[in-house]
């Protein structure tokens, strides 16, 4: 499972096993048609059995652990500035910050004792630059492509959107989070080549939250964020002000995303041993770079920090905790936010489990640990290291006992039901060759089709191994339950067979969200409010690896008749 890898020490090449009897490529011919699939599906293809993923043998990785720890202080991304005002596309009297922010090829060190790495950024340095705006103040940016012409990660030609004859390199940029109108969004298939640049609009009429904006382009999305392309973006609001939670140089972005490396400290990306076929289902990289360095410092103050956490790994799910060394105790910390902003009151935690694409908003207080280093780890994996000052500090920051009121939506309100399934479909050799929702390809006609304003409730069934992180497009929502669930009954008979009571989502999920862990072998339901705009959208998981192999569909908002 997903989950339980995500927490093993290091997952790097499971040996390729007596290979594959049936190619991805192969299932693919041969299940070219939806109702093929579907039956293939139902006679014993799709099947929930755990894997161990067969991938080919290539340069040895970097074993991580040879590295000296804590040599480079944590960077920040620095701070997104605008190159003067332009007309506001929605009201052409209005003049709005105007940004241009370049994709492009850039050579940076992850470790002191390590050569140069190269990525590709948004801008200067991978993360990209972060953008600070506040609620109702709209800007614009232009998206460049300045990356070369050939891709230095491996293309897989039998993926959708990826055929041979689509050019190598493309962009185009999501703001995860964003409520933004469909031309803006950055459509998988609105995809730019090197040299052109596309203009997005973000009207930023939403809570205060941290969002974060990275590559969308279809059937590359998993190796273009994998080079680098991806940043974070704030909102502010009235609200998070009149909080008085740690801010200035007390507030900094954590972007946890996990890579492999070469021995000459290049990006590794496995293959499968399919050399026409190369897309893997996973990966899991030994090195955990946070915003960008590889086991980084940070020298705090004893007083309260507010850490914006982003993991923007391709599939790994981090279970974080904080430890003092000496003796090792656990050292709790607070979610203040979420996805999508603030929770109604903060909760203690001892650890937080994150996926791909979700945010949490932490405050740590370091004031009784004066002199001392403490860890966060991810189990047993060490990530980062904070050393606390000696000195006495005046903390002026609070932890209010009450954030920003989250009040639930009623199940009453959803006008409509839809159940979607994520499926998983493996060759006889176990391995996961394609992943759908709701048995549909991409290309399929839009089947979710909800009414601008109107609330609708989505029933998430899982009958595979892993949890996938579902990321809806434009909306937020909140988690209503999970639920095991009997897959076979479902899958053979369409019945909901119910094996445990519906459990509530924990505290710290239980505000505005748009990425939502839809657990193994379990009925996630998920509410949620189609406002904003009309137009095309997507879902998808946020497994990378899944979302360009199909595990995304479109969907429209259409206008209330
Ligand atoms: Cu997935």
């Amino acid at each position: 499972m997903a989950q339980q890898r995500s927490l093993a020490l290091p997952l790097l090449y499971p040996q390729p096993k007596r290979y594959v009897v049936i190619t991805r490529r192969k299932f693919l011919q041969r299940s070219s048609k939806l109702a093929t699939t579907v039956a293939a599906a139902n006679s014993g293809l799709l099947s929930a059995i755990a894997q161990t993923h067969a991938v080919a043998s290539m340069a040895p990785a970097l074993d991580v652990n040879t590295l000296a720890q804590f040599v480079d202080p944590l960077p920040i991304p620095e701070i997104a500035q605008h190159q003067g005002f332009r007309p506001s596309p929605a009201d052409p009297k209005r003049s709005v910050p105007f940004y241009r922010i370049k994709a492009q090829s850039i050579s940076t060190k992850v470790h002191r004792d390590l050569q140069a790495t190269r990525f590709w950024s948004f801008g200067p340095s991978t993360p990209g630059p972060t953008f600070e705006t506040r609620a109702g103040e709209p800007l614009l940016v232009e998206w460049v492509n300045a990356l070369p012409t050939e891709h230095f990660l491996p293309l897989d030609h039998t993926i959708h959107g990826a055929e041979a004859e689509k050019p190598a390199v493309r962009t185009v940029v999501h703001l995860h989070g964003a409520k933004t109108g469909p031309e803006s969004d950055g459509y998988p298939e609105d995809w730019i080549v090197p040299g052109k640049s596309s203009l997005y609009y973000y009207p930023n009429q939403q809570d205060s939250a941290m969002l974060w904006y990275h590559d969308h382009a279809l059937g590359i999305n998993r190796l273009n964020v994998y080079a680098g392309l991806l940043g974070t973006f704030f909102i502010r609001d009235g609200v998070e002000d009149g909080l008085n939670l740690p801010r200035g140089k007390y507030e900094l972005p954590l972007i946890l995303y996990d890579r492999l490396l070469t021995r000459n400290a290049q990006l590794l990306y496995p293959v499968s041993p399919d050399p026409e076929s190369p897309w893997v289902p996973e990966i899991f990289g030994n090195a955990v770079l946070v915003n960008g360095k590889l086991f980084p410092y940070l020298e705090v103050e004893p007083r309260r920090y507010r850490f914006r956490v982003l993991n923007a790994s391709n599939a790994r799910i981090y279970r974080l905790s904080l430890s003092e060394n000496a003796p090792a105790t656990d050292v709790p910390f607070h979610q203040v936010g979420t996805d999508q902003g603030l929770l109604p009151a903060p909760v203690s935690l001892t650890n937080l489990e994150i996926a791909p694409g979700e945010r949490a908003d932490l405050v740590i207080d370091f004031s009784e640990h004066r002199g001392k280093q403490i860890l966060l780890k991810s189990g047993a994996f060490v990530v980062m290291q904070f050393r606390v000052s000696s000195q006495k500090v005046t903390d002026t920051s609070t932890l209010p006992a009450a954030l920003r009121p989250v009040p639930k939506i009623p199940q009453s309100q959803a006008v409509q039901t839809r159940l979607l399934t994520l499926d998983e479909y493996v060759n006889k050799a176990g391995n996961p060759v394609l992943l759908l929702l709701n048995a549909s390809h991409w290309k399929m006609p839009v089947t979710e089709k909800p009414v601008l304003g109107s609330t609708e409730i989505w029933t998430l069934i899982n009958p595979t191994n892993d949890t996938h992180p579902i990321h809806l497009h434009l909306v937020r929502f909140q988690i209503l339950d999970r639920q095991p669930y009997e897959p076979w009954l479902f899958q053979t008979k369409r019945q909901l067979h119910f094996l445990g009571p519906p459990e509530p989502p924990g505290r710290n999920e239980a505000g505005w969200k748009d990425t939502v862990q839809a657990h193994s072998r379990m009925v996630t339901r998920i509410i949620v409010p189609f406002d904003g705009f009309t137009g095309r959208y997507v879902w998808h998981c946020h497994i990378l690896e899944h979302e360009d192999n199909e595990m995304m569909r479109p969907y429209e908002v259409i206008p209330a008749a």
